[in-house]
């Protein structure tokens, strides 16, 4: 449906250059990112295929959110040229960037050992190599890797669908920024229908939140507490924990659904104070026998069975062992979560949790 976006005689000189190759040595970029390791473990696979000897380089290790693509422990660190025939680096923006830099520049005499795949301004990687797979209208490295693929009919299964898609993912910020184009969405959808995995793509990595973000995730997450009664897992993020980590009440948005994983819990609590004086509680279940906005109407909130929130006046108060409590005014069943020997029984919230 749409053309190419490399020049379909760079490609064949691709094709020529691999062929004379037995062993391939592919490089991605220093710090990977989903569109480095998804594009090079693709590529990887796709040449071993037709019986090529491929080593996946990366300076540094892979970060651990993306441990679930296909073939990621086979990345070494080191770069060593004369392991191959050919070096192919990937999604490599300039030479720095491979971590490899004075390695790199040796290749440069050496005709036709270097062939870069890349998506990034033109730069000093692209006149170093011999044949450049280079398209800035590209999404990402992964994206200029699929093409290739398609047009050397080369396998793509569900492992190097899914690597694919996940570099497609990583680079277009999980299919919303101005990259993902239409033809972005029919490779996707291509992937998808050879077996790639968007679900593992999104459980990883949606889920990375910025340095700031996760500093506070850290301290909610230290703080949770599980209250076996009720079932009901909680935490607590304080206004001088927002000041701490010069954070926003937005960078907490999220934390209750990854609280809400504890297998045993049947609802997980969340209680920011946005503000002085007010408490901001975000509820969530799994279970379709509770229903989380019945226990958010209790205290004049709102929201869906499983996904719910509200708003009460207090404070969230620590003891001398650092254990936590919120203190409100209100004389209410809510106090019991936090206290357990103020438990009354089948308080409200028991009778809707328990
Ligand atoms: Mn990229």
């Amino acid at each position: 449906m749409f053309g190419l976006l490399l020049d379909p005689a760079l490609i064949a000189a691709a094709r020529v250059r691999i062929a004379q190759a037995n062993r391939v040595v592919l490089v991605t970029h220093r710090h990977p990112d989903g569109d480095a390791l998804g594009s090079t473990l693709a590529l990887k696979r796709a040449l071993e295929s037709v019986g090529k000897q491929v080593v996946a380089v990366c300076h540094d290790a892979p970060p651990y959110v993306f441990r679930f693509l296909p073939g990621l422990e086979a990345f070494s660190d080191q770069f060593n040229p004369i392991e191959g025939d050919l070096v192919i680096t990937l999604d490599c923006g300039d030479i720095n960037r491979t971590g490899f830099p004075e390695a790199m520049r040796l290749l440069g005499g050496d005709q036709g050992s270097l062939i870069n795949i890349d998506h990034h301004q033109r730069n000093d990687l692209q006149k170093l190599a011999t044949i450049n797979l280079v398209s800035t209208d590209a999404s990402s490295a992964s994206e200029l890797v699929y093409e290739f693929l398609t047009v050397e009919h080369l396998p793509i299964d569900k492992a190097t669908a899914t690597n694919i898609l996940a570099g497609i993912y990583n680079d277009t910020g999980g299919f919303r920024h101005s990259n993902t184009t239409p033809r972005v969405l029919e490779i996707a959808s291509t992937l998808l229908l050879a077996g790639g995995r968007l679900r593992d793509i999104t459980r990883h990595v949606a889920n990375v939140r910025s340095a700031t973000a996760l500093k506070l995730w850290g301290i909610a997450l230290e703080r949770i507490r599980y209250h076996e009664p009720l079932g009901v897992v909680a935490s607590v993020i304080t206004r001088h924990d927002f000041e701490l980590c010069d954070a926003l009440p937005e960078d907490i948005a999220g934390a209750v659904n990854l609280i809400n994983h504890v297998p045993e819990a049947k609802v997980a609590l969340l209680c920011i104070e946005p503000s002085i004086g007010l408490i901001k509680a975000s509820l969530r279940t799994e279970l379709n026998s509770i229903d989380v906005a019945r226990v958010a109407n209790l205290f004049g909130g709102g929201g869906l069975k499983k996904a719910a929130g509200f708003s009460i006046p207090g404070t969230i108060a620590f003891d001398a062992d650092g254990t936590w409590r919120v203190v409100t005014s209100t004389a209410t069943p809510f106090a019991a979560i936090f206290a357990p020997d103020m438990i009354q029984p089948m308080s409200p919230i028991e009778a809707i949790v328990g």
